[in-house]
This record gives C-alpha cells, structure tokens and sequence, in this order.
C-alpha cells in the first residue's frame, strides 16, 4: 500500500516541497487541470508533470480525475470520439507510469455540499450536506450557486446540459457506463493502468439525475460490466458512507463483533461492500463522516473516534482481502486558519495521512508477529520492511 496527497498542480498553494515534507508520503494524487474535459492530454504536459513530481522526490502514479465527457454519460453519438480521445489518454498515462486513475460517472455535478464552513465544535470547519438546503438549490427554480462547485457553466448551459438528462435514467446510464468500459478497459489493461471508479458523493441522486455507483450492489453490477482487473473502484469511505442504507458507520446496530476480529468494528455494510469490491479495490479515499439525519451528513477529521467511520476496521478489512494499492487521506477540515481550497486543505489532510500511517504500521507490525516467520500471501514481510525504511 502507497500513501499519497492530492496535488492539484503547479497552481495549488500547497507545492510539492511542502508534500514531500509529510514523512509517510511516497507520491502524489495529480491531474492535468488545463485540457477541456474530453480532450486528448498533450503528451508535453504529461511528461511534465510526471517529471516535476519525481524531480521533487514523489511518485506520480495516481491520476484523479479523468474526467468523462457528459456525451459519454448521455450515450450521444459523438460519444465515441470522446471515448476514443480517453483511451489515447489511458495509453499516455500509462506511458509515463501512471498506474491508477481515478474517475466518475455522476452526471453534470462532482461531489456536492451544501455548507464548506460547517463549524464543528473545536472550532474547525468542514464540508456538510443538508438535504433541505440542496432542494432548496435546485436550478431548475433558483439561482444555482453550488458551493465548490464547476463556475465554467453557464446558468443556461447548465440548464440545458439537466434538460439533455431528461431521457436518461439511471438504467440508461448503466448502459452508457457498460458501453464506455467494454471500450476503456481493454486498454487499461494493455497500458499497465487500473481504473478506479469514484462512487458517487453523495450516493443519492440530486436534482433528479440518476447516480448509480451507490453501494455493495453497484460495485457488483459494475465488475460484471467487464471483465479484467483493471474495471475496479476507489473505495471512498465518505462517499459510501453517508448513506446509512450502506451501514458501513460503526452505529451499534452496525456492528457485529466477527470471530477472529481483534477491535476494528467491521459492520455487515463493511464487509458487504469490501466483499462486492475484493480484489478491485485499486485506490482508497479515507474521510471520516458524520450522519445526522437522512441525507444529512458532515465530514470531520479522520480518526475513528472524531466520526461514524471505524478507520482501522475499513483499512483492516481491505489489506486482509489482498489491498496492494493507494490510499490517500481525503478532505480535510480547515484548521488552524487556514483558508485552502474546500476539503483540500494542507493541515488537516497531513495529519490524516500520518493517522493513516499509523494505523497500517499497527496492522502490518501485528500481522508479521501473527505470522512468525512464515512467509505471507499478502506480502506483509515485504510491507514491513517497506515500512521500517519510510517511517
Ligand atoms: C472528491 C471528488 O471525494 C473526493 O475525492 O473530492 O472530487 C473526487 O475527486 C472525484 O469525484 C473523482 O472523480
Ligand atoms: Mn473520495
């Protein structure tokens, strides 16, 4: 397992020398942010941005996101070009040794909030979602201002883009992603790169557009969609979360204590997702949430104990199943003063990275001792070393 920090490039406040001096970070999260959205990435850039990574001590192995163009989502006959530009873009990461990229199939919006200053009690602030205040949003009868949100739509062109949705329902929209990774994923394969689906955030539909990548059934609708082990997801703790249709918090009536589990509250909803997932699980989001009521919700620090989410348990869960792939600590609160882009911030993310440490030096060092010397399926020998050098 990797720990990395998203960047979001050579305008993010947060530079590279100041990621490279969190101590467990082996690599960053990064993305070209100046080709439009269904464009081809010009391999210049691409090389660039790799190469300013490890010239600053960083791995550059994680793309989030390659956006999908919405035609791709509206299933439009100009779809195939737009998939055709995203295969090239594949075969160029991979070129320049990307190994995982990020992506998501929401319609039109990206993850939404309704507050990004939630004040928590220490006094920090945080992103929340209150359902009342996200209909009362609703473009389709107010002035949409989303906060966080894309300001390159137009009032209008976002109108119209939501009026485009109208025949698409979530079934359609199956058919759409099915059309799209029977394309993408024979490519993935052949250029060394694991695709990553992003659920959706919130996992609910919002302004009556479908969401589909919600829970353990949608992990396992979308893995029969193609084969190959590069069709996998981001397990992103936050996201699943915030449905308690998920039960993936450790609510009491979340939690059984399983045979042979030492601490870590792994819950049914737990299990059933990293179940469904096992195996394609290539990226991991670790943010910790709290719900408050339906389709309520706010996120808080990392730790188990500052939300509903047993952190050791979700991390326990997926290196028991096999989980060799990335983790990065995702949004942060805003502490200290800092006033960073929204759940982006540098401080609190940092510590959820060193917590995140922490918690796999704790699992790895009790498993070797579990296993003696005997040699581990998973690589845990190999992991402890790892571990003793980065540490
Ligand atoms: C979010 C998303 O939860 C998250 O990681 O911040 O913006 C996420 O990066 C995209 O949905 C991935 O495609
Ligand atoms: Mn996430």
């Amino acid at each position: 397992m990797k720990i990395t920090f998203r960047w979001y490039g050579e305008n993010d406040r947060i530079t590279l020398g100041k990621i490279r001096q969190i101590p467990v970070v082996t690599g960053v999260v990064t993305a070209l942010y100046d080709t439009p959205v269904g464009g081809v990435w010009p391999e210049e850039s691409i090389a660039r941005l790799t190469g300013v990574c490890r010239e600053n001590g960083l791995e550059c192995e994680v793309v989030e996101s390659l956006p999908v163009h919405e035609d791709i989502k509206l299933g439009l006959p100009s779809a195939a070009g737009y998939i055709e530009n995203y295969k090239e873009n594949i075969r160029r990461l991979g070129k320049y040794g990307v190994k995982c990229v990020c992506y998501n199939f929401m319609p039109v919006f990206d993850w939404l909030r309704s507050d990004l200053n939630y004040a928590l009690s220490d006094g920090s602030s945080a992103l929340s979602y209150k359902r009342k205040d996200i209909l009362r949003l609703n473009p389709d009868r107010s002035k949409l201002s989303l906060p966080g949100w894309d300001e390159s739509y137009t009032r209008d062109g976002l109108r119209a883009l939501l009026a485009r949705y109208e025949n698409v329902d979530g079934e359609r929209l199956w058919d759409n992603l099915g059309a799209f990774l029977s394309e993408i994923i024979p490519v993935a394969e052949a250029s060394g790169v694991k695709m990553a689906i992003h659920p959706d955030d919130p996992p609910w539909s919002v302004f009556g557009l479908p969401r589909i990548i919600t829970g353990a059934e949608s992990v396992r609708r979308l893995l029969r969609l193609a084969p190959g082990e590069a069709n996998g997801i981001t397990f992103c703790t936050g996201s699943f979360g915030a449905t308690g249709a998920n039960g993936l918090l450790s609510r009491r009536e979340n939690v059984k204590r399983r045979n042979g589990s030492r601490g870590g509250a792994i819950t049914d909803g737990l299990k059933e997702i990293a179940d469904a997932a096992k195996g394609r699980v290539h990226f991991l989001h670790l943010r910790n949430i709290e719900i408050t009521g339906e389709h309520d919700f706010h996120e808080t620090a990392h730790p188990s104990e500052c939300g509903g989410i047993d952190m050791y348990a979700v991390l326990k869960k997926l290196l028991d199943d096999g989980f060799d792939g990335y983790v990065r600590p995702d949004h942060g609160r805003m502490i200290w003063g800092e006033n960073g882009r929204p759940g982006y911030g540098l401080f609190d993310r940092a510590l959820g990275a060193c917590y995140i440490a922490g918690l796999y030096e704790a699992y790895v060092k009790e498993r070797a001792a579990d296993a003696g010397k005997k040699r581990d399926k998973f690589g845990v020998r190999r992991n402890v070393n790892k571990l003793i050098n980065n540490v």
